[in-house]
């Protein structure tokens, strides 16, 4: 085809960029108004979300959209993505609330304009939108009652690292938290001495981080803040129940009535699925406690001593606490000659504890030890050279004690495990070409089979290619082969891997370092982590007069 040279070449229109959503948060059975945040022309885009309940209308100006939210919708994230004929956005996600949220009314910079919260629990959607935004909110609370502060922003995406702080009715800052341990969000639990109006002020920095000293502020910098002055549970003891039984938890937190401080029983019929949630009256949310099959005990004390060690069925589980600076917790378990899996969890539950793993024999020799030099929780996968008694032994690494040191450690026979991610959340393939997506396959306890992939919701002219994964390889491949007629299309697929008789869904993980994820490198935990879509777009033809390269 022959192109005239006095012809212009137009301009390819790129894919839609969505960068955040303000708000962020909707309640069921609304409809309001939301400011879609990023690169976003032609407007008005097309909308896709996870659920049909779910519908953007783009209005005809930017400023004019809405969603809403029909009753039915399962509260939590949600997600979303922009498309249009050359490509998808990254998927975003919203939140579905069951309750009322407060907006945030500007100005409110100064703790002397603070808006007004009044019937907490209370969650407000806010943002800080400028440079060196300040955000106050004022509580009333009695003596003696513990608040509870909590900001969500980066586990939503938003390229800030916040703080919260408290000031008093004269300005005077009377607590602050710049994260609460697990994330880089700020939590802060503060008892107020005497009664009045206290001020809850969010600001932040940017993130990834900057030079600029001064306070971040744009249009992502979206937030939630809850607030509470009622109960707020922050762990149970054990920290994992077990499944199928009834489970005997102590529970932790702020606020709590008096009758909740022998422990809590629950009936057996409740101990089903993965996660038991705790739900006492006045709480802001629900505690979830992770379920297991194996025995949870809880320490007892004194286990400092080798011959004190506390016996712990194999497999097993126990919860412990590091109650003082020298204090070790040690275990006593009969191992077999076989490979056995050593997992503490602490720091990932959110605890300021950096625990210390090792094994002795019962000459008292350490025979094991699970790799001090990485950040994180100790794992420890070992096989014991003979079968017999071992004692397994916890301390801090910092030498540090007290009430939050909290840890679970679990001994167990290393389980097969698979887990599938893709390397790119949307692939656009034009017609007569194929597109390769990457797919990281990562075994454990000695999962080798072989893994057959199929793609699902694939739309007419293109086919995927059998792309099987071999017996031990870490990776796999999915082949998209676009026919030279393909029509145009955008929809989301879902790629199934099936192995050793289950299938499993291949999604994209939103929380990896990868540079081509979608979002800035740096997000550890997010609200919701991976998505279960990959986005295709098919181009069509026409758009496809780009010059050659
Ligand atoms: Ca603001
Ligand atoms: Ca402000
Ligand atoms: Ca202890
Ligand atoms: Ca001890």
């Amino acid at each position: 085809m022959a192109i005239g040279l006095a012809m212009p070449v137009l301009a390819r229109a790129a894919a839609p960029e969505l960068e955040q959503l303000f708000p962020i948060a909707f309640r069921n059975g609304t409809t309001n108004p939301v400011a879609l945040v990023g690169k976003i022309e032609p407007w008005p885009p097309r909308i896709w979300t996870d659920h049909p309940g779910i519908v953007f209308n783009p209005g005809t100006n930017a400023a004019a959209c809405t969603v809403a939210i029909a009753p039915g919708v399962a509260p939590g994230p949600h997600w979303i993505r922009l498309f249009g004929p050359e490509g998808a956005s990254a998927p975003r996600f919203l939140v579905v609330t069951p309750g009322p949220t407060t907006p945030e009314i500007e100005p409110n910079d100064h703790f002397a304009q603070a808006q007004s919260v009044t019937n907490l629990p209370a969650v407000v959607d806010g943002r800080l939108e400028k440079s060196g935004d300040v955000d106050s909110y004022a509580v009333a609370l009695r003596a003696g009652q513990t608040l509870l502060a909590r900001l969500e922003a980066h586990v939503l995406m938003s390229p800030v690292d916040a703080v919260l702080r408290i000031v008093d009715s004269r300005g005077v800052e009377v607590a602050f938290n710049h994260d609460d341990g697990r994330t880089l969000d700020p939590f802060v639990a503060w008892t107020a001495p005497t009664a009045g109006t206290y001020v809850v002020q969010a600001f932040g920095f940017p993130h990834p981080g900057a030079t600029d000293i001064r306070f971040v502020g744009n249009a992502r910098c979206v937030y939630r803040l809850t607030l509470s002055g009622g109960p707020w549970l922050s762990h149970a003891i054990p920290l994992v129940a077990r499944r199928g039984t009834t489970n005997h938890l102590v529970l932790s937190g702020w606020n709590l009535p008096p009758s909740l401080a022998p422990g809590l029983g629950f009936p057996s019929s409740a101990a089903t699925g993965t996660v038991l949630s705790v739900r006492i009256p006045g709480a802001a949310e629900d505690l979830r406690v992770p379920l297991a099959d194996e025995p949870q005990l809880v320490e007892r004390e004194p286990n400092d001593l080798p011959g004190q060690a506390q016996p712990l069925p194999f497999p097993g589980a126990v919860t412990g606490r590091i109650e003082r600076a020298d204090d070790i917790d040690r275990y006593l378990v009969d191992l077999p000659a076989a490979p056995v899996e050593f997992v503490v969890q602490s720091a990932a539950l959110g605890f300021p504890f950096d625990a210390r793993l090792r094994i002795e024999d019962s000459e008292g020799k350490i025979v094991a030890r699970a790799d001090e030099s990485t950040l994180g929780d100790p794992v420890l996968a070992w096989t014991p050279p003979t079968a017999g008694k071992y004692r397994v032994a916890i301390d801090n690494l910092l030498h540090r004690g007290g009430d939050r040191m909290v840890y679970h450690l679990a001994v167990r026979v290393p389980q097969p495990a698979v887990e599938f991610a893709l390397a790119e959340g949307s692939v656009v393939v034009e017609p007569g070409k194929t597109n390769e997506t990457k797919i990281a396959v990562t075994r454990r306890g000695g999962f080798t089979n072989a893994v057959s992939i199929r793609v699902e919701g694939l739309p007419a002219g293109i086919v995927a290619l059998p792309s099987d994964v071999a017996a031990n390889a870490a990776e796999g491949t999915v082949r998209l082969v676009a026919a030279t007629n393909a029509p145009p299309a955008n929809v989301p697929l879902h790629v199934v891997a099936t192995t050793a008789g289950k299938m499993h869904p291949v999604g994209f993980p939103l929380v990896s370092a990868g540079e081509n994820n979608g979002v800035p490198q740096g997000f550890k935990h997010l609200l919701a982590e991976r998505i279960d879509q990959l986005w295709l777009t098919v181009r069509s033809p026409a758009t496809n007069a780009a010059p050659a390269k």
